[in-house]
């Protein structure tokens, strides 16, 4: 790639230095020299790369800036690994180092916001020299999107992944189905969708993905450098799969549709061999159309099933998981079963039973409810949400520590870091922006940053300059008190 060769304008007094950009993730090491270079653009097509660790990149960055063709070099490292990159800034371009796909695409992100910040949007830029290299602490990044209690059709889907991607989230969790609504094709058993997709919380109509449809948010989700996790939560959390097919109660009997936001009142059938059929059938076309590597079963408030019978289930679930060849996630009440090998364990609630993992030799997703759970209202006054774990306002989301949330556990003993958007009180997508941003923010940078370069008081210097941005791109994102606090002080 060429540049056209013009005089570059005169060098503006306040380009910022590398390292006191407002980067979210805040990367491990910013390396910033003393000059200041200038990248010009020309309007032009740029093809992509046919190498896909380096075409991705090249499309994510295209699909956001059409018009900019800055000098760009990509090149693939021997050295640099997993999601790993480095930028560097020099005189004749901007080179971009990884070593796979994923890296790289990370690269583009973190390019993205330099070109913002630096007033680049609009193409041609002054850019301070240096380089950035960067990994993450966690390989797991997580946002979950109830789509069960209220349904987000395939744009609304996009337009979430469009919003976590530049955050360096890397898993959109789908919780597929629930008490009041199934919301995926499952073509062996198709009452699942045509009567348990029809209702959502609120009595209003539900809906649900075609198998093609759930293709195109997966490939939409994997170019932009997200894995998608479907769930289908099971045996309690079912009301939806119960009134749709008879042959899954323990009395035969269909239950009604359910409408409300009560939980713990569902369970499947544990005692029927045609239930584990049942579940074969949704576990193997599920994830016939899923490149990710994980399968969660759900397993959170059964509190209809008896004790024994929920640990034959999970362990029999588990297996089901594996002989279709994915790895089974459960919500924290699985370490009460016998975690298979691979098992993970998603906390949301006990802590206990994350160290029971971990003495089982199995990995924790840290989700606490009372940090991550993105339907906490803020405080008393937030429009929409719940509060039975906490209200949580931008410093409670960002000021703690994975690794001190269980105790005993360790980094190692941890695959990252999830924050759920459960969806009882969200109904389109200005209510997942004013609970999902600016918290989902804080829990990007928990999941990237080593905790030692965090910083509250310089995150929130770093929010602002993204709360700005979020609203230019008309995300509505929640007005935080811990912004207007900070004004306050100064
Ligand atoms: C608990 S957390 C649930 C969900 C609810 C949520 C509401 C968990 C594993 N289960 O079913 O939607 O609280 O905050």
């Amino acid at each position: 790639m060429t540049a056209c060769v013009s005089d570059p304008p005169t060098k503006p007094e306040d380009v910022p230095d590398l390292d006191v950009l407002p980067l979210i993730p805040l990367p491990v090491s910013i390396d910033g020299g003393d000059e200041v270079y200038y990248y010009d653009s020309y309007e032009g097509e740029v093809l992509p790369s046919l190498n896909p660790t380096i075409g991705d990149a090249q499309r994510y960055l295209s699909d956001r800036w059409p018009e900019l063709a800055l000098p760009l070099q990509f090149a693939i490292s021997e050295t640099l690994q997993g999601e790993a990159y480095r930028i560097e800034f020099k005189n004749e371009e901007i080179e971009l180092e990884a070593g796979t796909r994923e890296g790289m695409l990370n690269a583009a992100k973190t390019l993205g916001q330099v070109l913002h910040f630096s007033g680049g949007d609009a193409g041609e830029v002054f850019i301070s020299s240096g380089t950035i290299t960067d990994e993450p602490r966690f390989d797991y990044r997580g946002y979950m999107l109830d789509v069960a209690r209220h349904f987000f059709d395939v744009e609304e889907v996009k337009a979430v992944i469009d919003r976590i991607a530049p955050y360096k989230i890397n898993h959109l969790h789908l919780h597929l189905s629930d008490d009041q609504g199934w919301r995926i094709e499952i073509k062996s058993w198709p009452k699942l969708t045509e009567i348990g997709g029809q209702s959502e919380v609120d009595g209003t109509p539900g809906g649900f993905y075609t198998q093609d449809d759930y293709s195109e948010i997966v490939n939409y989700a994997q170019s932009r450098g997200i894995t998608i996790v479907p769930e289908i939560d099971m045996p309690g959390h079912t009301n939806a799969a119960l009134s749709a097919y008879p042959i899954l109660n323990a009395d035969g009997v269909a239950r009604e549709p359910y409408t409300g936001t009560n939980v713990g009142f569902s369970t499947l059938d544990t005692d029927q061999d045609s239930v584990y059929t049942f579940i074969d059938d949704v576990v193997r076309e599920i994830g016939a159309l899923t490149p990710g590597p994980y399968f969660h079963l759900g397993g959170d408030e059964s509190d209809a099933t008896e004790h024994e019978d929920f640990v034959n289930f999970v362990n029999r679930a588990q297996q089901i998981v594996q002989e279709n060849g994915k790895i089974p996630i459960g919500w924290d009440e699985v370490a009460t079963s016998e975690l298979a090998e691979e098992t993970v364990v998603q906390l949301w609630a006990h802590p206990d039973y994350a160290l029971r993992a971990r003495e089982a030799g199995n990995a924790v997703i840290m989700s606490p409810a009372t940090r991550t759970y993105l339907d906490m209202q803020y405080d008393s006054t937030s429009r929409i949400g719940l509060h039975w774990a906490a209200y949580i306002e931008v410093d409670s989301a960002y000021q703690w520590d994975p690794a001190t949330v269980a105790e005993g556990l360790t980094d190692g003993d941890i695959l990252g870091v999830e924050s759920p958007l459960w969806g009882e009180t969200i109904r389109n997508l200005e209510d997942i922006d004013y609970l999902t941003f600016p918290r989902l923010l804080a829990h990007a940078e928990i999941g990237w940053t080593p905790q030692e370069k965090r910083d509250y008081p310089d995150f929130l210097r770093r929010l602002a300059a993204h709360q700005d941005w979020l609203r230019e791109q008309g995300i509505g994102t929640y007005e935080t008190r811990a912004l207007a606090d900070q004004d306050n002080v100064q």
